[in-house]
């Protein structure tokens, strides 16, 4: 009979990915940079692609392409199937009800300003509040703040403590009969800080607010459920999760969607046109105006085709054990913070060193071959409350190995030796 113990380590053994294997999926990944072979860091702000989404899209405008939902003709008719299919891969990968609640959008920015142009601009009136925590990226503050000078509602901010987590009471105290939405990040692209959207979600519809969840960072991560979270809207990005660019998407409830005026006017988005009125389109037709990315689409079903031959679970896992990894090397430097040490955390790490300008630290190591984000992560407001400008960020995807971090730990040594720290 085979032990707990035991039984515990085949789990493990099993969720272990073949990374080196993986590695060869992923052409960009076999390059010198500056004579040194490249650790690529900067995850966060867009993950590399692997050969079957470089193949999907290639072939798609060699032997499919042509404009959707449009012609009669053969080509029209595999291009509007293939991006249908998209819709209905993305569906199947959030676990959403119907294929109609998934919208196709440039990326999680325009899907935020989607939810603020339309549903903000229906519903809120002056006085009316907006809540989202402290540390969300701007493309889920600027949006807010913008709606709210066209409407007269307010932005109300719920605090973080000193490790990068909300402050669940004070978000639970600002959450009132003004709150109308909450929105709120998954995972904070600046800190790694995995928000409790599970707990946020219940307590915000106890007070009859709709919740967006800004998920840019957890779904290439994570398994993300939206009819487990129950969440009302939910936003992410295609170039994040192994896609292209230029394509991402937006959940709504159908209930809601329905209810929600279109966002942009055109083509593909109506019923009927006539100079005195024009009667919409059924969701999501109707929040997709004009000639969308027919190829990013295709790009995105190969993108998540893959996460789904790899395993989500195995990804996690595998990323997990590299935050574990990547933390206690790096904190073994002397005059290195990490600045974001949440309860839970997803793989991205954000540090500062001592008397070194994080700026510096990014072409130092850029020098070594290793490829980290430096600035303020489009997170101005929670780089103040940690009192720096710019941290040095890295953050990993399913192609990362220990060797990576032993890279950027070499790397950051370097650093404190140019600057004279050693
Ligand atoms: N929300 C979060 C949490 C993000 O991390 C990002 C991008 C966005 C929204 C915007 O996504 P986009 O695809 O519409 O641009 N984050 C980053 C980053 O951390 N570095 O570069 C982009």
């Amino acid at each position: 009979m085979t032990s707990v113990v035991e039984q515990k380590a085949t789990e493990a053994r099993s969720r272990q990915l073949d990374v080196e294997r993986l590695r060869a999926d992923f052409p960009v990944l076999h390059q010198s940079v500056h004579g040194r072979p490249l650790v690529y860091l900067d995850n966060a702000a867009s993950v590399h692609k692997p050969q079957s989404v470089i193949d999907a899209v290639g072939k798609f405008y060699s032997h499919d392409y042509a404009n959707v939902h449009r012609g009669v003709h053969a080509l029209s008719e595999r291009a509007t199937d293939a991006y249908e299919a998209a819709r209905d891969r993305v569906r199947e990968f959030i676990n959403a009800a119907d294929r109609r609640e998934i919208v196709f959008v440039r990326g999680t920015t325009e899907a935020i300003n989607l939810v603020a142009g339309s549903f903000g601009r229906q519903r809120l009136t002056p006085g009316d509040e907006i809540l989202i925590t402290a540390m969300e990226h701007h493309a889920n503050i600027v949006p807010w703040q913008l709606l709210c000078e066209q409407t007269g509602a307010r932005l109300v901010v719920a605090p973080v403590d000193d490790h990068g987590d909300v402050i669940m009471a004070e978000f639970s105290r600002l959450l009132g009969a003004r709150t109308r939405l909450v929105s709120v990040t998954h995972v904070s692209n600046a800190l790694g800080s995995v928000v409790p959207v599970r707990q946020v979600i219940d307590l915000a519809h106890r007070h009859g607010a709709r919740v967006l969840i800004d998920a840019a960072q957890s779904v290439p991560h994570m398994r993300v459920d939206v009819q487990a979270l129950d969440c009302d809207l939910l936003a992410f990005s295609g170039h994040k999760m192994y896609g292209p660019t230029g394509i991402g998407v937006l959940y709504g409830k159908a209930e809601l969607l329905r209810d929600m005026p279109p966002y942009q006017g055109g083509g593909e988005m109506i019923r009927q046109v006539s100079f005195e009125r024009s009667i919409y389109a059924d969701i999501p037709y109707k929040f997709e105006a004009g000639t969308q990315h027919i190829a990013g689409a295709v790009g995105l079903k190969a993108a998540i085709d893959y996460i789904a031959s790899v395993g989500m679970d195995a990804i996690a896992h595998h990323e997990a054990q590299l935050l574990d990894y990547a933390t206690s090397r790096l904190q073994a430097i002397s005059g290195l913070r990490i600045v974001g040490t949440a309860k839970e955390k997803a793989g991205i790490i954000s540090f500062v060193l001592d008397g070194v300008h994080a700026h510096d630290i990014g072409t130092i190591v850029d020098q070594q071959g290793v490829a980290v984000r430096v600035g303020h992560h489009c997170a101005m407001p929670i780089m103040k409350h940690f009192g720096v400008a710019a941290t040095a960020r890295a953050a990993f995807a399913l192609y990362n190995t220990e060797a990576d971090v032993d890279a950027l730990v070499a790397a950051v040594e370097k650093v404190k030796e140019v600057f004279g720290h050693v």
